[in-house]
């Protein structure tokens, strides 16, 4: 197993890893910037390095401050989380050549994937469904720009190769607007992401987003651990996941696990990932691949009982899977809500004092949080402090326990989103189950008339 792994993140999901690190005999190295001294999980590392000031370009986004408290404390290994590095090759590159294990797939296969135009590309070739649209870039001599478009068939939307997570895209309802949306998302594209590169997919109006979590050795040996469905989201945040999907056509459902897991052993990926699909009439679209720990993976670990964390620590060290296909069972169901402090109306971040932290227990009730009675939430990073997940043998089951979680935590003197989850939990679409991408805007638009 590995010896002594550096985090390097910040939060609920650096005391997810220093957990499993833990439980698996790893010592751990807890790095931290001049804001997150009083971070829950810096009492409970083997060591603490300062790697820079509040500003997250200074610290956690480091590389060279990162490299050299792995160096200076011993580390052999670095698990970045999510966020911050996790997704760049060039940290996961430096890290290897530095001689510690990156705690996730090799440098090529995050650069691989980083280029959404490379990444659909591979993904086709290993038979993984996709969105119909350019087949690669989206060329630049109007006249074929135009039949491309002719030919997917309007609408359509054009994404940037270097953009994901719903930066840099612009949706185009007919043919005059083509090539002027086209201009405008390459210039942002090179603005943004330094490759103006841009592709055409057609537009889907009414999908889910349902994704698919693997693990990986590099070994040849690959798993799915089932579906999440993530389509409660506002402005490409996700609010509220849960697994597995609701209502997934079984035949679809088969076809695509398998895929997943055949697309992985074709790229020889290493560790956990995440094949995010648009949903619609019954058949899955490939967007992304995510090449990180995501912040949903409690809910596939609650209906698997398999710890992703753990085992990306043990392919991390070079050992194959602890488990076969055969060895997953999907039981039950899991919820996940995401605790943010933050207005729940407004959404505007709310930092601070808390004052009082309950959180809430019972059967089925799991807290991921670093929040406690007096830690003061900085200003500096993202709003995230907690995430409530539940699991029930049914649906109704998680969603009534979710329910009493969500009436018995107490986060006092900061405003947070749980009113918004209080409500939701309670939303009729919601619970009957299988709502899309526009569900939750859709809503929160109707309830401020
Ligand atoms: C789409 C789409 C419809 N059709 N692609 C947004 C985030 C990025 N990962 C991809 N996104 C979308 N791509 C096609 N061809 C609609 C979205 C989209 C979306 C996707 C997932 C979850 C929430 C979303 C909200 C708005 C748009």
């Amino acid at each position: 197993m590995l010896e002594k792994v550096l985090i390097a993140n910040r939060g609920e999901i650096a005391l997810r890893i220093l957990r499993a690190c833990k439980e698996l005999g790893i010592k751990t190295v807890a790095v931290h910037s001049t804001a997150d001294r009083e971070l829950m999980h810096l009492g409970l590392a083997d060591e603490t390095v300062c790697i820079g000031p509040a500003p997250a370009n200074l610290s956690y986004l480091n590389i060279p401050a990162i490299i050299s408290a792995a160096e200076l404390t011993g580390a052999t290994a670095i698990h970045p989380g999510y966020g911050f590095l996790a997704e760049n090759a060039d940290f996961a590159e430096q890290v290897e050549k530095s001689g510690f294990a990156f705690i996730g797939p090799k440098a090529e296969t995050i650069r691989l994937m980083g280029d959404k135009v490379s990444a659909k590309d591979a993904m086709k070739l290993a038979n993984v469904p996709t969105v119909p649209g350019s087949d690669g870039p989206l060329p630049e001599d109007e006249e074929i720009a135009l039949r491309i478009g002719r030919e997917v068939g309007y609408p359509v939307i054009i994404k940037a190769a270097g953009g994901g997570g719903g930066r840099g895209m612009r949706v185009v309802h007919k043919e005059e607007d083509l090539i002027e949306a086209a201009k405008q998302t390459r210039a942002e594209a090179a603005a943004w992401f330094s490759n103006p590169m841009v592709y055409l997919e057609k537009y889907l109006t009414n999908p889910r987003h349902v994704e698919v979590q693997v693990i990986s050795d590099g070994q040849g040996q690959a798993i799915h651990l089932g579906d999440r469905d993530c389509s409660l989201q506002r402005r490409h945040q996700k609010v509220l996941e849960e697994a597995p999907a609701p209502f997934i056509d079984e035949q679809a459902r088969k076809d695509v696990f398998a895929a997943c897991v055949k697309a992985c052993i074709d790229i020889g990926y290493r560790g956990a990932g995440t094949f995010e699909f648009l949903y619609e009439n019954g058949r899955f679209y490939f967007i992304e691949m995510n090449t990180r720990v995501q912040v949903e993976h409690p809910v596939s670990e609650m209906v698997t009982g398999i710890d992703i964390v753990k085992e990306m620590l043990s392919i991390a060290a070079g050992n194959k899977l602890s488990y076969t296909q055969d060895d997953v069972v999907i039981t039950g169901h899991s919820l996940e809500c995401r605790i943010n402090a933050e207005d729940p109306k407004t959404f505007v971040p709310s930092p601070g004092l808390v004052k009082h932290f309950h959180a809430p227990g019972g059967n089925g009730v799991r807290v991921d949080s670093h929040l406690y009675s007096g830690y003061k939430v900085p200003s500096n990073y993202d709003s995230l402090i907690g995430k409530l997940i539940t699991w029930g043998a049914t649906r109704e089951e998680a969603m009534a326990r979710m329910r009493n979680a969500l009436d018995e935590i107490v986060v006092d003197g900061i405003k947070t989103n749980i009113p918004l989850h209080r409500d939701l939990t309670r939303d009729e679409g919601f619970c009957e189950g299988g709502v899309n991408i526009h569900y939750l805007e859709h809503k929160l638009a109707a309830d401020k008339h």
